[in-house]
């Protein structure tokens, strides 16, 4: 990956990805864990949405590879949970939710072929993926459910020996995962709803809140210089558009049902 000139040594874009790692979704996917109970996703329909977004990801430029699903995981699909992946090597994460645990040892098969140097959070903290958003100039890890203090420790010096600064952060109650309820618009400007909007960690940035009733629209991904974003967010889209962003609307209404969003579908590197 090229690396830009305006970056601190050993920091690149955080979107400037040329690589992505998806898991293709098990029939048992239509299980998977949601906070707040409600109908489970149709399978076909969640197929659906993970073949637009890796097909998107390929249109963007990525070269995309979707790996075996895994039956006994519902949740695997979500591979953004279970790692971290930069150019300069990956982080195997400890995922909160017990029953996502044995994801991890799938997901080191892929990363070892994958990544020169694999380093590993050993324990006894837990950080998901979902929890991490990484920044131009650091790497911000939010404490949720599923991330304890320890994790986030553990993580922040994993994270040193990459090249990459930590912040420890507090995800709202409420909010799944810290990139739930933010993401990046660009370098400088996190799109993120209302009860994100003073989060230390954004002092300098400029914080654009999510339209009222549109909270699910927070988690956009940006790949290169394109905005990917959930259909139905339709005021978030405007708002995109008015400030001249170039996104993309993808299906998620199945996703949504597991409590997920689109940047949860990939590792990118
Ligand atoms: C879970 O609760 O773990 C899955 N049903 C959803 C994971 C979403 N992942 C993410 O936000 N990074």
């Amino acid at each position: 990956m090229a690396k830009h000139s305006s970056y601190a040594a050993g920091m690149t874009s955080p979107y400037a990805f040329t690589h992505a790692l998806c898991r293709a979704p098990a029939p048992s996917a239509v299980s998977g864990i949601r906070a707040n109970g409600g109908p489970d996703p149709d399978f076909t329909g969640l197929t659906a949405e993970h073949a637009a977004y890796v097909g998107a990801l390929r249109e963007l430029g990525l070269a995309v590879e979707v790996l075996e699903p895994l039956d006994d995981f519902p949740d695997a699909l979500f591979t953004e949970d279970v790692a971290l992946t930069f150019p300069e090597g990956a982080i195997l994460l400890r995922p909160g939710a017990p029953s996502r645990a044995g994801e991890v040892a799938h997901i080191r098969e892929a990363l070892s072929a994958r990544h020169a140097t694999l380093l590993e959070l050993t324990g006894p903290g837990h950080v998901d993926g979902g929890d991490v958003l990484r920044l131009a100039d650091r790497v911000i890890i939010g404490l949720s459910d599923r991330t304890d203090r320890a994790g986030a420790t553990e993580l922040a010096a994993l994270l040193e020996r990459l090249g990459y600064r930590a912040q420890i952060a507090v995800t709202p109650a409420g909010v799944l995962h810290f990139k739930t309820g933010c993401s990046l618009i660009d370098e400088s400007t996190i799109l993120a709803v209302p009860a994100m909007r003073d989060c230390p960690e954004f002092a300098g940035l400029e914080v654009v809140l999510t339209p009222t009733g549109e909270e699910g629209a927070a988690n956009i991904l940006r790949v290169r210089d394109t905005v990917l974003i959930g259909a139905r967010w339709l005021a978030t889209q405007a708002m995109l558009a008015a400030r001249g962003v170039p996104f993309r609307p993808l299906p998620t209404d199945q996703i949504a049902r597991i409590d997920a969003g689109l940047s949860c579908m990939s590792l990118r590197w």
